[in-house]
């Protein structure tokens, strides 16, 4: 422990030295933020003629937002570096952006379409891929697609994720939208929870906190950029906040980079991050008494009046909510021009019933969990809890305001921020909310310092009917369902069970795991083909059988593939797709999770173009799609592939496709740069060029641009979702959703309650049998699968050299001791729900006693890949998707695990 909590060293120096110059270390080159200004420079006026080096972005993270350079000579490329003129990354680069180059130039790739010619699959199934030409390749799939589409459209699905680039490119979603399928399944929703308070309180699908003025900032199961190695700014950010001498606590069973440079690490008991929430609050409402009373009463639905139902107490003529105007002792609209005051305490009598504000409820909801309670279920002294509390509030500045280019803003800079290892949980959204409940009623959201909507005013989001949030941009869709759920359908419209989890964004396991028995889930119909793409929905979610039975039971499954993974293996049919340094691409470059005050109003065209030539018989991914889309004969007209195109990035009119053109993606590319930037402003321009642009900072901070809007710290859009699909059940004569008849109803439907409670789920078992906790964590050299990390050499290296632990299993000293283990012994890890795995002891000091820790996504599970991703555990498997461990309202899959720990 003292050597993580060491501060001898300069955080500033810590962070350069862990984020860039050790791991550059590593792979043999210097990368620190001035050495790339001065070097690279040097290096371009000093390079041989031949050789050159191109402007180009790293899309190894699902936000690329760095700018790079890559030398390139003779067709072969080199080397990659940071473009000191990239304003995110400011010539820095992590090791993933570097180790690109083992992406182009991996062995593993698919060099050619492939065709399998043993029908049997399995994991270690040998497919007997033999080679085909494109022609084969792509008329084999478009006769097969041509066929359900006849049919029934709805029998194709397509499974995607992050490393289908769904940042930069819409192609992989407006494809089945264009074939006509319901179907775009997204691997990436599961053990990815992040998006319901994000939705909920700021409009947008992820939040962002303001580094740049934060004073006091708590995160709980989130990294802020320094965990995996950021270079594209958060990490950056942070490093200057805390020099600036913002007070970091993080909450999270393991000590990670950042918990050891934190001002505080709090090891929680994994799970129970809830129970921290609803201390705080306890805390704050009843020892302290301090909170920002006027954004309670005129930003929050506080003052709304809660009727014996639970909710809302309307105006009989106009259907408003009722407040009670405490100057007139009176019932009012919430809008009503002349209230004196709101209540936000007490209990009154209207329309011959009993009623109280919200903001009442939420305070007594709070009375039955002081900190004495939490310290029992999170292992966190009631003592810190109250200490915490007591300085999160200090740092509000409650009362202060700030100025920022002529606008006044309350100054609340301080920010509990939660994301997936709060988030995924049974209660996980309901622990999402929370933490943001209490920053609203610290006058603490969208405000300078505190946790912002990704996207910038005005206006994201109005009020609604009801005077609280209503997204209303257009693209948000995709995400809007999260507050007001998905329509029902039965029979179900779609496969994917999300008529039964309204407010999920994405059900992979489940689905797999009902797709076995499709009668009791009322499946009307069955796939007959299925996509994927980027996205491993085989060892990515909870468990594996499942999804490997439901590849096998697919009559007909093809690949868009990089190179060899699990879902490739599972395919009739592979088309392979360039690299990513042979590709085309845009992007908008702009900050999502965390940002400084140099970047947060920062934005950039983000362009690359092959710098080499393709090595192998592989095409973009995107010029598949429009291939296919012809062949089949839905790319062309009204509702076809272009015209959706058109729609989707709302090109001008003079830049639009036309419908009846077959375009290659490079000429979408250059149409979107030129109809985005004027007509001088082409691909040939961003070959040479950047285009960077700085909005008003004040345009981040949408408190200001929504004046009358109020925020649910009452979530009575949660509780309606669950009482109308509660009825919608009913009324096709199932009393509750299929999978949960082990669970008393009430109970099931009590996780929509508009209030948080705390529940003995599954994971707090307290049989002797599995005594430990299992976590997982993202680790720098992959965050994600994104351009193959996992089987990355150079990034295998780092991990070995310089993530803590290596790949091995985390556990803490003490407890190995008490069970007789030693650092370095092979173990099994056997989960409470059957999963076994392997690996290799590293005992620490640096985790929760209670805790079993393994790190990234490793342990691949077939031989027929690239060896190196075997290496390491698969935490995987130790989990469930399985109702009673997946969240009831989202589907979101419990990330924790009781687990035994035993000497192989
Ligand atoms: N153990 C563990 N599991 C996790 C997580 C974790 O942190 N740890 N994180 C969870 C989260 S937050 C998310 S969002 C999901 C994400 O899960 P997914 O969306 O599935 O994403 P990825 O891991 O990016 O990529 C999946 C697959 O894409 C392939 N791939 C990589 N690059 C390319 C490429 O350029 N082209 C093609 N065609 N394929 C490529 C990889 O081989 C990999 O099989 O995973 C979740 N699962
Ligand atoms: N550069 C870059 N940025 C990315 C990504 C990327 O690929 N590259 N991926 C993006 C994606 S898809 C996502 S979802 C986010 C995820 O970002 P995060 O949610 O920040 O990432 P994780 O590392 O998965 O989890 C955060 C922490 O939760 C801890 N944890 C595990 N269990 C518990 C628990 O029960 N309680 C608490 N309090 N903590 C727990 C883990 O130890 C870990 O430190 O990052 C996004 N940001
Ligand atoms: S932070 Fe992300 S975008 Fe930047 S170099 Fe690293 S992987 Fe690439
Ligand atoms: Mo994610």
């Amino acid at each position: 422990m003292e050597n993580a909590t060491n501060q001898k060293m300069s955080r500033r120096d810590f962070m350069k030295s862990s984020l860039a110059a050790s791991c550059a270390a590593a792979l043999g080159m210097n990368l620190t933020p001035t050495s790339s200004k001065s070097l690279v420079p040097a290096l371009i006026s000093a390079a041989a003629s031949d050789e050159q080096w191109l402007k180009a972005y790293c899309s190894s993270c699902i936000w690329p937002n760095c700018q790079t350079l890559v030398k390139v000579k003779n067709d072969v490329a080199l080397e990659v570096r940071g473009d000191p003129e990239g304003p995110f990354n400011k010539g820095t680069l992590c090791p993933r952006g570097s180790a690109i180059l083992s992406n182009l130039y991996n062995p593993y790739r698919v060099k050619t379409p492939l065709k399998r010619t043993n029908p049997e699959k399995g994991l270690d199934v040998d497919p007997g891929w033999v080679e085909i030409s494109w022609e084969e390749a792509l008329g084999t799939i478009a006769e097969k697609l041509k066929e359900v589409r006849d049919k029934d459209p709805r029998r194709f699905a397509v499974m995607l994720g992050f490393s289908s680039r769904m940042t930069e490119t819409k192609a992989p979603v407006l494809f089945p939208t264009a074939f006509g399928t319901p179907h775009q399944m997204n691997n990436a929703g599961p053990l990815c929870a992040v998006h319901y308070g994000p939705q909920l309180h700021h409009g947008t699908y992820v939040d962002k906190i303001d580094l740049g003025f934060c004073e006091y900032l708590i995160t709980i199961g989130r990294t802020v950029g320094a965990n995996f190695m950021k270079s594209s700014g958060p990490a950056r950010a942070l490093a200057d906040a805390l020099d600036r001498g913002m007070k970091f606590v993080v909450v999270d069973p393991r000590c990670s980079t950042e918990a050891a440079k934190a001002d505080e690490w709090l090891p929680i008991r994994p799970g129970t991050d809830l129970a921290f929430g609803l201390a705080l609050l306890n805390v704050i409402l009843y020892e302290l008494d301090r909170y920002d009373v006027e954004s309670v009463k005129l930003r929050t639905n506080g003052p709304y009046l809660i009727g014996e139902n639970r909710d809302y107490v309307r105006d009989p003529e106009s259907g408003k909510p009722l407040v009670w105007d405490s100057g007139d002792n009176a019932a009012k609209p919430f809008d009503a021009e002349n209230i004196g005051d709101y209540a936000l305490d007490g209990t009154y009598e209207v329309g011959g019933q009993t009623v109280r504000p919200a903001f009442a409820l939420l305070k007594e909801n709070a009375k039955d969990y002081p900190p004495e309670w939490a310290e029992n279920i999170t292992t966190i002294p009631a003592e810190t809890i109250r200490r915490i509390a007591t300085e999160f509030v200090d740092a509000a500045h409650l009362g202060e305001t700030i100025t920022l280019d002529g606008v006044t803003y309350p100054y609340r800079p301080v920010c509990l921020a939660p994301e997936r290892g709060a988030a995924n949980h049974v209660d996980g959204q309901d622990a999402y909310f929370l933490f943001d409940v209490i920053n609203i009623i610290m006058g603490a959201s969208d405000t300078p310092g505190a946790m912002c909507s990704v996207e910038e005013g005005p206006p994201w989001y109005a009020s609604g009917p009801d005077g609280t949030l209503e997204v209303t941009f257009p693209g948000a869709g995709q995400w809007s369902h999260l507050h007001h759920g998905t329509e029902f359908s039965f029979p179900t419209k779609t496969l994917d069970l999300t008529t039964f989890y309204p407010i999920g964004h994405n059900t992979t396991p489940t689905f797999a795991q009902a797709y076995a028995k499709p009668e009791a889930y009322h499946m009307p119909y069955e796939l007959e083909a299925l996509m994927t793409f980027g996205g491993n929905g085989i060892i990515n979610n909870a468990s594996v059988d499942e999804p490997v039975e439901m590849y096998k039971k697919i009559p007909f499954v093809f690949s868009i593939s990089y190179h060899f993974d699990e879902p490739t293996l599972f395919s009739d049919i592979v088309l392979p797709e360039n690299a990513d340094l042979e590709r085309y691409q845009v992007y908008h470059a702009h900050d999502i999770d965390a940002a400084g005050s140099d970047t947060i109003n920062m934005h950039s065209t983000n362009y690359r173009y092959p710098v080499v030539s393709p090595i192998y018989d592989t095409k973009q991914a995107e010029d598949i799609f429009f291939e296919i889309a012809k062949r089949v004969g839905f790319l062309f007209g009204p509702g076809g592939l272009n015209f959706l195109y058109n729609q989707a990035y709302q090109l001008p009119e003079t830049h639009q496709l036309a419908l009846d053109r077959h375009y290659t993606y490079q000429e979408v590319c250059d149409l979107m740069l030129r109809g985005t930037h004027g007509d001088d402003k082409g691909e040939a321009f961003f070959k040479e060029n950047r285009v960077n642009w700085t909005v008003p900072l004040g345009r981040n901070y949408n408190y200001n641009f929504n004046p009358t809007n109020r925020l649910e710290i009452y979530a009575r859009s949660q509780m309606d979702v669950g009482r109308r699909l509660r009825d919608n059940l009913e009324s096709v004569g199932l009393s509750t959703v299929p999978g949960w008849e082990f669970m008393d109803p009430d109970e099931f439907f009590s996780y929509y309650n508009p209030l948080p409670s705390w529940k003995n789920y599954s994971l707090f078992d307290t049989s002797a049998e599995y005594p430990l906790y299992v976590i997982n964590w993202k680790i720098s050299p992959r965050p994600l699968g994104i351009a193959g990390q996992d089987d990355n050499p150079w990034l295998r290296e780092v991990v070995q050299k310089w993530e803590l632990g290596g790949l091995g299993v985390h556990m803490n000293r003490a407890t190995a001791e008490a069970i007789g283990l030693e650092n370095g012994d092979r173990v099994i890890i056997q989960s409470q729900h059957g999963g076994k795995v392997e690996g290799t002891l590293f005992t620490t000091d640096l985790i929760h006693p209670e805790v079993i820790g393994i790190p990234g996504q490793s342990g691949h599970l077939s031989p027929q890949l690239n060896p190196i991703t075997r290496e390491g555990t698969n935490f995987n498997q130790l989990i469930s998707g399985h109702e009673g461990h997946i969240s009831p309202t989202s589907a979101a899959v419990e990330i924790s695990a009781r687990v035994k720990v035993m000497r192989a």
